[in-house]
């Protein structure tokens, strides 16, 4: 047999090396293999295409690798194929697809169903195509429906026989003329005239003609049988690498790595946890200890293997198109150290992990560490169990692995299953059922339905600015994030640093509710539901509070954790000092803010509130009314606070807080029904007529909190460039002297109650506090942008909505080791979503008033809003709705219209 050796002509694990083809194809490089009718099945003029063919098809399925069969216009016709496959077919791993005849369309077989799909490509002209059109449609179409699974073009080969063979000009091949496959691998298996010396670049010369063929089909077989580890597609638009081993960017390399799914965060540590890694398996809502010393739960490990010796130079990349992390040694002798691992979207509480080196590099070890293991009994004896306890619940963790050889590669697979329980003993039968399951599809299954789930979630939450794809990047981590954590558990309790580390303990404040809630609103409504019925839960909770302050009502807490008592801390650091921490009992906005938030994820849902939600907003209100003091002349007041800025604190009448109460005893208002408590409600909605709110119609500036304009008056800019911890800079009492603010206050009013301020009044206060502004929350950032786009000042906005992308991608708080921001992921995709598209649901109906930048002339995104799937593209003449059913629109300030189902519908951008 000829063995015929290739020089890759692409990066990849074999891009600097002379390989024979089956090491090229063992390392599974593809995933998806796209080849010629003819040339697969030989001569195309014999009655049926002969069985060996077709048992490599069927192996090549079964090994998971995807195969698509395009065929010129003459070519035998699809039929006969579907039923040779049909019989004694069971459930492939791959995908089959066939496109071909005159008029080519794509038949897909999958799970046992064949089914034909509207073409991708443009539609072809009628008569008769010339076969190189057909092909390239075919191409095209495949190319689609790949990516629909999760496979993008660079995890693709395209085989064929002549790639230089048009006219012997290089690269005339059709499937070279397709824009979309440029990221394919080329191979010629053939030598046509011109090659291999001419060959295109692109194209991996093999020759050899179609024992080539069948040698490297044999070769990618053998491969899923192996167990080596797959690769990604390193798409720039979709992944993210973390280079080198740097020590000092270790530990925020792992925390932006993190896979989270169904509630389990794991952080990206390397296999090997080498020194000053901080491994960590958290599970939502599962926090041990008591008072503020809550803190989120550590539970079993999952990923640790030996590694003699560590890699010297390695990357480690994220691929967010499929929710995988994938490990790759560089320079060094092969097999190198390759690891892919992910949390699977498919099966809740299912992670898995493959790694593979030479011989005696990796050692197992247990599968489950960092809690009390044991080896269960039974029928499992192969099973690590493990279990971290918390007073009251725990985690438990289910784990197996094994261990296979190819040549000189050695691989480990694992697989392990969590189950939590915020309340009880932690419980390992859940986690057994489910590791029972993911073993009895097997990693390649597992990892064909990561792929799946992750292109249907892409398919319909997304952003395209094309541009800059830097910040496309950037704002797909973010969206990437929030959609892994946003579980539509019975309750999602989320932290401020999510499942990512252990900042802020894992307590949940506003952040959950103001700034991840609408952004999760518009991708999972589900997970915002989890939200909001965390803190429905905790109302008994909240009420009990109230009552201890002597409040009627219900009082929500500043920090939260399992129970719905306050666990703020008493004291922290701010740089070098120690200082008493008083937001627990005067950060009382949290209150309105929490009852916003449910109002949201309804209003968003286009659906009517629940009564538990009425319960929730009738009871806040009530808090509201007895937390107000009204004075002799009758005005009301809230006293003794600490606003979002949180450098000022016990001030009088915090315009936030005051409006936000405001909003809330009229939205209490609404929702109570009946008798005496219409009464009650009357009273709440001319009490919310007499709160203070600092505006001033001559100024029109809204007064932060009584006393703030006669602070020295500070800005930014003549302290240092924003973002600055102004606190930590020039010390809390010095700062609390000044008009300096931590975070948007005011301004947070025009985002989230814009019906509640003065109109127009959002330029003038912009100027007024954007300069006052350090941005020393990571909450800043995002919702300035929003609010500086929607005000039309949009090279602003995206130099603001660039400092949120950056924050913890480029660790510029240094603060990203403990954690992601959650809070600035969901406030980037509120700037875009809310600030430049200018997206808003307002009586159940979309308002859509884009401001684009000027580095950003055309964006596209996709997000869910009142129960539709919506695409919207902007460019400088138009705007472009689409949704998936019937939905009421009003774009640019005109006349509300009902936009018909899955019709793309075109609006004019209006000039300013
Ligand atoms: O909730 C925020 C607050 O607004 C500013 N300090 C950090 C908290 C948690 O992110």
């Amino acid at each position: 047999m000829i063995v015929p050796y290739v020089i890759a002509a692409r990066p990849g694990p074999f891009a600097d090396e002379r390989a024979p083809v089956d090491t090229l194809a063992a390392g599974r490089y593809y995933a998806a293999l796209i080849v010629g009718w003819s040339l697969f099945f030989g001569d195309r003029t014999a009655p049926r295409p002969p069985a060996q063919s077709l048992r490599q098809l069927r192996a090549l399925l079964d090994a998971g690798v995807s195969v698509a069969l395009l065929a010129a216009p003459e070519a035998e016709p699809p039929p006969s194929l579907r039923r040779l496959v049909e019989t004694g077919e069971t459930h492939p791993l791959g995908q089959l697809l066939v496109s071909g005849g005159p008029q080519p369309q794509l038949s897909e077989y999958r799970d046992g169903i064949w089914s034909t799909r509207g073409r991708a490509a443009a539609p072809a002209p009628a008569g008769p195509l010339p076969a190189r059109t057909v092909l390239e449609i075919g191409l095209r179409d495949v190319l689609d429906a790949l990516s629909g699974a999760g496979i993008g073009p660079g995890l693709a080969a395209v085989v064929g026989d002549r790639f230089a063979a048009a006219g012997g000009l290089p690269g005339r091949d059709a499937a070279m003329l397709v824009p979309e496959a440029r990221r394919c691998t080329f191979l010629s298996v053939d030598v046509g005239p011109g090659e291999p010396a001419a060959v295109p670049p692109q194209v991996v010369a093999l020759g050899g003609g179609a024992e080539t063929l069948r040698a490297l089909l044999t070769a990618l077989v053998a491969a899923g049988r192996h167990r080596r580890v797959p690769a990604v597609d390193e798409d720039p638009a979709w992944i993210w690498t973390e280079p080198d081993t740097d020590p000092r960017r270790q530990r925020v390399s792992e925390t932006l790595l993190s896979l989270v799914a169904a509630g389990i965060g794991t952080r990206g540590a390397p296999e090997e946890e080498p020194d000053g890694s901080t491994p960590l398996v958290l599970a939502a809502g599962v926090y041990t200890g008591t008072g503020s010393r809550q803190h989120l739960l550590a539970g079993p490990r999952w990923t640790h293997v030996g590694v003699v010796p560590p890699p010297q130079r390695q990357r480690r990349i994220l691929d967010m198109r499929t929710g995988v992390l994938l490990r790759e040694e560089l320079d060094a002798t092969i097999p190198r150290l390759r690891s892919l691992r992910f949390a699977s979207a498919a099966l809740p509480g299912v992670v898995a992990m493959r790694v593979e080196a030479g011989a005696g590099r990796v050692s197992p070890g247990p599968a489950l560490r960092g809690a009390r293991v044991s080896r269960s009994g039974g029928t499992t004896p192969a099973r690590a169990v493990a279990a971290a306890h918390a007073g009251r619940g725990g985690i438990a963790a289910v784990a197996a692995h094994r261990r296979s050889r190819a040549g000189t590669a050695h691989t480990l697979e694992r697989m392990a299953a969590y189950s939590r329980s915020p309340d009880d003993e932690p419980d390992p039968e859940p986690a057994h059922r489910r590791l029972d399951e993911a073993q009895r599809l097997g990693f390649d299954r597992l990892l064909v339905q990561q792929r799946r789930i992750w292109a249907a979630r892409w398919a319909d939450v997304d952003v395209r600015i094309p541009a800059d794809p830097e910040a496309q990047r950037a704002l797909r981590y973010a969206l990437f994030q929030l959609r892994a954590h946003g579980a539509a558990l019975d309750e999602l309790a989320l932290g401020a640093r999510g499942l990512t580390g252990a900042g802020y303990a894992g307590h949940v404040f506003w952040d959950a509710d103001v700034f991840v809630l609408p952004a999760l609103a518009s991708m999972d409504p589900g997970a915002a539901q989890a939200l909001v019925e965390y803190r429905l839960r905790r109302l008994p909770a909240a009420r009990e509070r109230a009552r201890e302050l002597g409040y009627a009502g219900a009082h929500f807490p500043w920090e939260s954790a399992a129970d719905g008592e306050d666990v703020t801390p008493a004291s922290g650091r701010v740089g070098a000092h120690e200082v008493a921490i008083h937001n627990g009992s005067r950060e009382v906005h949290v209150t309105a803010d929490v009852a916003w938030a449910t109002a949201f994820a309804a209003a968003w849902a286009g659906r009517e509130l629940s009564d538990p939600e009425r319960e929730l907003l009738s009871e806040t209100a009530r808090y509201w009314a007895s937390r107000c003091r009204t004075d002799d002349s009758g005005l009301a007041h809230v006293d003794a606070v600490i606003g979002p800025d949180e450098y000022h604190e016990y001030v009088d009448d915090n315009a936030y807080t005051n409006v936000m109460a405001r909003w809330n005893l009229r939205a209490g208002a609404r929702a109570t029904r009946g008798g005496r408590r219409n009464r009650e409600a009357a009273r709440w909605l001319e009490l919310a007529d007499r709160i203070v709110d600092g505006y001033d119609p001559r100024t029109g500036i809204y007064e932060q909190f009584a006393g703030y304009h006669r602070l020295e008056e500070v800005l930014v800019d003549s302290v240092a460039a924003a973002p600055i911890a102004a606190d930590v800079l020039l010390g809390p009492d010095r700062v609390r002297r000044t008009q300096l603010i931590k975070q948007p206050d005011v301004l947070m009013l025009h985002h989230l109650v814009p019906e509640e301020v003065a109109p127009g009044s959002l330029p003038a206060n912009l100027r007024f506090y954007g300069p006052r502004t350090a941005h020393g929350s990571s909450l800043s950032p995002g919702i300035s942008s929003a609010l500086l786009a929607r005000a039309g000042l949009t090279d602003d906005a995206l130099r603001m909505l660039r400092i949120g992308l950056a924050l913890d991608l480029e660790d510029r708080t240094g603060t990203t080791a403990a954690g992601l921001h959650m809070a600035n992921l969901g406030g980037v995709w509120q700037s875009v979503l809310t600030g430049f598209a200018g997206v808003r649901v307002r009586d159940r109906c979309l308002l859509v008033e884009p401001h684009l930048p000027s580095e950003w002339p055309e964006i596209e995104l996709r997000f869910l809003a009142l129960g539709r799937r919506v695409r919207l593209q902007v460019d400088p003449r138009r705007i472009v709705l689409r949704a998936d059913g019937p939905l009421r629109v009003q774009v640019g300030g005109g006349r509300v219209r009902i936009l018909p189902a899955d019709r793309p519908t075109q609006f004019p951008v209006r000039r300013r």
